[in-house]
């Protein structure tokens, strides 16, 4: 019979509370879930946003974290496609195969546990995290910042071993989530022209996406010009800084590029950088991705003539990527030494520093902390 584990895990208790390492009991998997033991886990812009209290569905007390890696401790009653030992990247879009979403062939957001996972529950409603009886939520049905965590076992992607989970956590989020938005989702061919807004984890990897699809160029935008030498190391052509300029940056794009770019990319989260990453697209063909995601309650503008004359806009999660079926061949790619994930990795940490992962993310010092547990 499996038995309850006292572990050590981050506590959100609420919104713009430091975390709290606490012992924490979590219970054994119910049927089709899965106990697995965190090895590695990065912080990724997301978890800062829900703790700050702008995530609508943000849940407190609960254990954040959603870019892991981790090896399977015991299996519910009913799981077979994964087994104890088997190495797993948890994923918050998780792939049942089944339900109407997966069945399309057009989307990756799976919605089989949409709901409850959005109420910080697993599938079946309750929670399998609790401090003397009191619950704690689950986040994004991963909860990485914890020695162990369950999930459904329609979250998680079984990866070759031989991939050091230190490094491939970060395709759990961050990396999959810029170059699938590249690859996937925008379809980038060689020879495009390419605008990346925002040169944190996921912008920087839209930049190895646009590297690996040939485009001819890569204009990378920040207002901190440290993240530059790294852009131009992973393949950006130009890196520009909008407080450079009196005019507004999408004019600055458009005529660097005899027109506009033919895919630009927003990787902050700020609306009005949203309607400059539209407008600096060609008129006719120009494609916008949005991957930032923007606080509660804000919406996005621009002249509809803007749209009517070609441009198009859009939005991605995780890359388009399908979490199961599509990412191990991510981690085989990375294997076969395609990319690189350890110019990412600007710190390593315990778990009782994931404060300081917070705040090196919001003085601009960290690309990603990675924690090893
Ligand atoms: P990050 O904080 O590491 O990077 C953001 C970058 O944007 C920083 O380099 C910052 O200097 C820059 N920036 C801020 N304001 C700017 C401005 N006005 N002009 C130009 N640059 C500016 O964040 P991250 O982890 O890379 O995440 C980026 C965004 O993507 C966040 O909104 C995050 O929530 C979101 N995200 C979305 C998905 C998805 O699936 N759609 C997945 C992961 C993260
Ligand atoms: O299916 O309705 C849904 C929600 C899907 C959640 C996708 C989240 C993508 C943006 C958040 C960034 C994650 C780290
Ligand atoms: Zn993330
Ligand atoms: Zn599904």
């Amino acid at each position: 019979k499996l038995e309850t584990i006292r572990c050590k895990a981050a506590v959100a208790w609420g919104p713009g509370q430091d975390l709290k390492i606490e012992t924490v009991d979590v219970a054994p998997p119910k049927a089709g879930e899965v106990r697995i033991k965190l090895i590695a886990t990065g912080v990724c812009h997301t978890d800062a946003y829900t703790l700050s209290g702008d995530d609508p569905e943000g849940v407190f007390p609960s254990i954040l974290g959603h870019e892991g890696g981790g090896i399977v401790e015991s299996i519910g009653e009913g799981v077979t496609s994964v087994k104890v030992g088997d190495h797993v990247i948890p994923l918050y879009t998780p792939e049942c195969g089944e339900c109407k979403f997966c069945q399309s062939g057009k989307t990756n957001l799976c919605q089989k546990i949409r709901a409850t996972q959005g109420k910080g529950l697993m599938p079946d409603g309750t929670s399998r995290f609790s401090i003397n009886g009191e619950i704690i939520y689950h986040y994004m049905g991963t909860s990485t910042f914890s020695e162990y965590t369950v999930l459904p076992e329609i979250s998680l992607a079984k990866v070759n071993p031989k991939a050091p989970l230190e490094e491939v956590c970060l395709l759990g989020c961050g990396v999959t989530t810029g170059m699938g938005a590249v690859m996937n989702t925008a379809k980038v061919e060689a020879g495009a022209s390419v605008a990346i807004f925002g040169l944190g984890g996921i912008g920087l990897s839209a930049i190895i996406g646009a590297a690996m699809a040939k485009a001819s160029r890569i204009i990378a935008i920040d207002i901190n010009e440290r993240k530059f030498d790294l852009a131009k190391r992973l393949g950006a052509t130009d890196c520009i800084n909008p407080k450079d300029f009196d005019k507004p940056i999408q004019d600055v794009i458009v005529e660097l590029t005899d027109g506009g770019v033919d895919y630009s990319f927003e990787c902050i989260g700020n609306v009005d950088i949203m309607r400059s990453a539209l407008e600096c697209c060609h008129k006719g063909w120009g494609e916008s991705v949005i991957i930032g995601v923007a606080g509660a309650g804000q919406e996005i503008s621009t002249r509809p003539f803007q749209l009517v004359t070609g441009r198009v806009w859009r939005g991605t999660a995780f890359g388009g990527v399908k979490g199961r079926s599509e990412l191990p061949d991510y981690v085989e790619r990375y294997l076969a030494g395609e990319f690189a994930l350890d110019d990412f990795i600007t710190h390593t940490m315990s778990l009782e520093q994931v404060n300081e992962a917070f705040e090196l993310m919001h003085k601009g010092e960290s690309i990603r902390s990675v924690i090893h547990f």
